[in-house]
């Protein structure tokens, strides 16, 4: 009874202190409305409005939240083998992880895309960059899996990268670190004017996705930061930051802050795309992996790929042009007309928004001012659009509501700043907590926002949320947008670091999410689609053993005449033709992970048996009442005995 009153006396204060404050300074305390708190409930067995798919940053994968709520329902493998399921550990997935270094288990990812349809998110398929060693992928918005991979020769920290556009014609991705082209032994201090910067489109088939690098642009050896497409009158060009145009290569935080404007990059991709369809470009020498999981046989193939087209800029006139931008610009963005270039310049007052018509005009009157590498540099006064004067420090990345608003991440003072495209005023500002990157509204990065939602994500965490030693995951924070003023409703963890997110109403994507893999249309060469498949067949020192899973028993179960020194394959499909029923498959001392198959589709875990005994498997997914039955044993003899194999399930 004390306590309670205690507690409820408490809240009162509490409230009473935050109603005050929010009338003197309409602030950060929003949160702690109850009418913020009905903003972001969704009540249990309710679904959230919006799908966010939030980069994992230094964890390789992909998350997926839902918002309002801020509740994570997923993450998906892409560049990391993910133990939870086995990606990158089974027969059938490893190949997704294949590169020109070899297999390669981790990425760091950076820049989700969704893909579009005249402008427009069409939640077909995301699109996420692998940095370090650059790669992109491309993952299926209705299995929720990683689907294929393409490495990008000539490239060294992927990061201006991966963004789409507005017909998904191309997903592109842009070197951070320029180098020599081709790779070769040459002392560093020679960087400047020798090493180069390639600007990769790679092309995707409409239909089904398939990614292939249609040409690479060679451009000067600057730092290529981010980027993103042209959209509705500017479609047809994409627009990349720089930094580091004083091409420095040691001390990069004192050098490459010399110059007081970088360039954004203007890059016509349809006239190069044009040139290279007519045969221009060169092929160059290449090794690079292109990863493909086929759905029907569930099984990845990699491919090396032999040569890549490059274009140097000089063959191909008109297509680049330079455009001055205060100093070391990070974010790079498009208004959702097309008609805005917003480049933020980390070390500038304030931010630069370049005009596309007023580049047209510039390009076609030559007011250029020189030339950097035979690339004109148009004149900044002849591009500038307008400026927002002074709105706070340390700008990163700036997003759109659709409404004729930007809302633009200031790492440094630590807040999002609304000011309005044209007017250039200010409009509104709200702090974040702490320190933030990135920033998304749905649909944020298209022709067609979703003005209801924008999220922060946060680099740093501190006393948010209650501490978990010297790491705390990034925090976001999410705001609601849709009045004058942004209103902070939400606080929720992330994993790993998220750098930019997408995300897209819900509508969009979930009644095409797919349920179960028909049994019936499995064509994985290793199927056992029946009990009356299984079999266990020896070949050399290889045994396959085709098994399958089912409420609640694996088929075989008991296995005998394996001997130490083989190598056992488990090939298992899962039965089950019922939504969200997978098995597990966990073999003692298996030097890889677990396998999690989903109904219908069949996996393969390899098992090199050490020691001679009897061991057993279990499913590791709590199936069913019986789930702690559904186990087995392989008895593994010494190499030189001679019990046959054989195996059973319900033999006495
Ligand atoms: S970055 S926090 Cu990797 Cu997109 Cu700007
Ligand atoms: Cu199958 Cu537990």
């Amino acid at each position: 009874m004390k306590n309670i009153f205690k507690l409820s006396i408490g809240f009162l204060m509490a409230a009473v202190a935050f109603t005050s404050c929010n009338d003197q300074k309409s602030g950060q305390s929003g949160a702690l409305r109850s009418s913020n708190a009905e903003k972001v409930y969704v009540a249990p067995g309710e679904h959230d409005s919006h799908y966010a798919f939030i980069s994992g940053g230094y964890s390789g994968n992909l998350t997926v939240y839902g918002l309002p709520s801020g509740r994570m329902f997923k993450e998906i493998p892409v560049f990391s083998q993910f133990p939870t399921n086995g990606y990158g550990y089974s027969e059938e997935t490893k190949p997704m992880l294949e590169t020109s270094y070899g297999f390669i288990p981790w990425d760091d990812s950076h820049h989700p895309d969704i893909s579009q349809t005249n402008g427009k998110l069409d939640g077909r398929w995301i699109f996420i960059n692998g940095n370090n060693t650059p790669r992109i992928a491309r993952i299926s918005l209705t299995s929720f899996e990683t689907e294929e991979i393409i490495e990008v020769p000539n490239s060294a920290g992927n990061h201006s990268s991966s963004f789409i556009t507005e017909n998904t014609e191309y997903v592109v991705a842009g070197t951070r670190f320029s180098v020599p082209i081709p790779q070769r032994d040459m002392a560093i201090k020679e960087y400047k004017g020798n090493f180069k910067g390639a600007l990769s489109f790679i092309s995707v088939d409409p239909e089904h996705g398939h990614m292939d690098i249609k040409f690479q642009v060679l451009m000067p050896g600057f730092n290529y930061d981010l980027s993103h497409p042209g959209r509705g009158k500017s479609h047809g060009w994409f627009f990349f930051t720089t930094y580091n145009t004083e091409e420095a290569n040691t001390l990069l935080e004192v050098n490459a802050s010399q110059n007081d404007k970088d360039f954004i990059a203007a890059i016509n991709w349809k006239k190069i795309e044009e040139y290279v369809n007519n045969g221009g470009g060169t092929m160059m020498p290449a090794n690079y992996a292109h990863n493909v999981y086929d759905e029907a046989t569930h099984n990845a193939t990699s491919t090396m790929k032999k040569e890549v087209r490059v274009v140097n800029p000089a063959e191909v006139p008109g297509a680049v042009y330079l455009l001055p931008t205060p100093k070391s610009p990070h974010g790079c963005d498009v208004d959702p007309t097309g008609e805005y270039i917003v480049g933020n310049g980390k070390l500038s007052a304030n931010l630069t928004v370049h005009s596309f018509t007023k580049m047209l005009d510039a390009i076609e009157n030559k007011k250029f001012d020189g030339d950097a590498y035979g690339i004109p540099i148009l004149k900044f006064e002849d591009v500038l659009a307008g400026s927002v004067e002074q709105p706070g420090l340390g700008p990163l990345h700036t997003e759109f509501d659709g409404k004729g608003n930007a809302y633009t991440t200031f790492f440094i003072s630590s807040e999002v700043v609304k000011w309005k495209l044209g007017t250039w005023e200010v409009i509104d500002r709200k702090p974040t907590y702490y320190s933030v990157g990135h920033l998304t509204i749905p649909g944020g990065n298209s022709r067609e926002p979703f003005g209801k939602y924008m999220f922060a994500m946060n680099k740093i965490t501190k006393d948010r949320y209650l501490p978990t030693g010297p790491e705390m995951e990034h925090s976001a924070q999410l705001y609601d947008i849709s009045g004058d003023k942004m209103e902070l409703i939400l606080d929720f963890p992330t994993h790993g670091e998220p750098h930019y997110a997408a995300a897209i109403p819900a509508e969009i994507i979930k009644n095409n999410s797919r349920k179960i893999y028909r049994l019936a249309e499995n064509q994985h060469a290793k199927k056992a689609t029946s009990d009356a498949d299984t079999k266990v067949v020896r070949d050399g020192k290889n045994v396959h053993v085709y098994m399958t899973m089912i409420r609640s028993h694996f088929s075989p179960d008991n296995i005998e005449g394996v001997k130490v020194g083989d190598k056992v394959f488990f090939h298992i499909t899962n039965l089950e033709q019922d939504f969200d029923v997978p098995h597990g498959f966990a073999m003692i001392g298996a030097n890889n992970a677990e396998l999690l198959v989903t109904p219908g589709q069949t996996r393969t875990l390899t098992w090199e048996p050490k020691q001679v005994g009897v061991w057993p498997f279990y499913c590791t997914d709590f199936c069913s009442a019986l789930h702690q039955e559904m186990q087995g044993y392989v008895r593994v003899s010494p190499a030189n005995s001679n019990i046959e194999l054989s195996w059973g399930l319900g033999e006495e």
